[in-house]
């Protein structure tokens, strides 16, 4: 693996779950593999967790992170081919790519969607004009279409509190005032579909997300039948993907209760809007897992990184 950009680069998630656990449990166990080396990491978007749990991972490693705030700190991109640059943007991303390669071992980028134009965002022009002008691998921190270090964090995660051989795990859409991307559910799906669960996912009418990343899982419109027997409800709003961006539905019939979801466990990627996607009850209770799954993706970004570091 040179890039890692989507959960299809995981090639066996059994065994980089096994892999992160033991990381996990022994996390400066590499602490020499990354020694001299930089990992670079580049945000167009605000961050708390990828940020520091990137960061976290790097130096479990005994790499030298640089971070960097591109959107106002840096000088804008062009990432047009062929652009007569007198507008906004300084500097093309063909030199600033190869200028951050010379810098850096590994290029980490988050670049969020527009949610207005659908097709530059299905291009994932940000990231994959990093992939094709930077020198050296490229890590996802979330782009328009996926959050693979989150899918990862969440393979581990369901895996770690399983306590049947095949769980029955829920992918519920909940009311949000913002549009949000389609990233993280994306992520989540593609990595469910590779382990041994049940898998289902409930939206209301309008939501459901595209239509080659959900292929043959369930979706259901009614979230009550969707919740029956579930052993865990992951929880994240996504704007409308058909009529792209939109906020058609802010139903508070969504929002995630402890009476809905009975003793099913809890999991969101965060950050997570109080008592509008999820109520105080459920995040304050034992059912909840979103610290720990916070906590994961320390380890999901080490084993990408270890193994980043092992192939190139
Ligand atoms: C972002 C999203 O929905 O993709 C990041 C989640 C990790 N969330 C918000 O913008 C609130
Ligand atoms: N879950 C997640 O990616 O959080 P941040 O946006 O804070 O990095």
């Amino acid at each position: 693996m040179k890039h890692y950009t989507s959960i299809n680069d995981i090639d066996n998630i059994n065994s980089w779950i096994k892999e992160a656990k033991e990381i996990k449990a022994n996390p400066l166990k590499n602490i020499e593999l990354g020694k001299n080396k930089t990992l670079g990491m580049l945000f167009f978007n605000s961050s708390l967790r990828t940020r520091l749990s990137t960061q976290k991972a790097a130096l479990n490693l005994g790499m030298n992170p640089i971070v960097m705030n591109v959107s106002g700190d840096a000088w804008g991109i062009e990432f047009g081919d062929g652009t007569v640059m007198n507008g906004n943007t300084a500097e093309h991303i063909k030199e600033a790519a190869a200028v951050v390669s010379q810098y850096c071992d590994i290029i980490a980028v988050r670049a969020f969607p527009t949610l207005t134009d659908k097709e530059k965002d299905q291009s994932e022009q940000v990231l994959n004009s990093f992939v094709k002008f930077a020198s050296v691998p490229v890590i996802s921190m979330e782009s328009a279409t996926g959050h693979p270090l989150q899918g990862l964090t969440d393979a581990i995660t369901v895996s770690e509190n399983s306590t049947k051989k095949k769980p029955k795990v829920v992918l519920s859409w909940a009311p949000h005032i913002k549009a949000l991307p389609h990233a993280v559910g994306n992520s989540f799906v593609q990595a469910m579909q590779k382990m041994d669960v049940e898998f289902v996912i409930t939206n209301p009418e309008g939501y459901n997300l595209s239509k080659e990343i959900t292929k043959d899982t369930p979706i259901l419109h009614n979230q009550k039948e969707a919740f029956k027997d579930a052993d865990f409800v992951y929880t994240k709003n996504w704007s409308s993907y058909d009529d792209y961006g939109k906020i058609l539905n802010t139903d508070p019939n969504w929002t995630i209760t402890k009476e809905k979801i009975g003793n099913a466990k809890f999991m969101h990627c965060l950050p997570v809007r109080r008592n509008v996607v999820v109520e105080d009850a459920v995040l304050d209770s034992d059912s909840s897992l979103v610290i720990e799954q916070a906590n994961n993706r320390t380890f999901a970004a080490q084993l990408v990184l270890k193994k980043i570091l092992e192939n190139n």
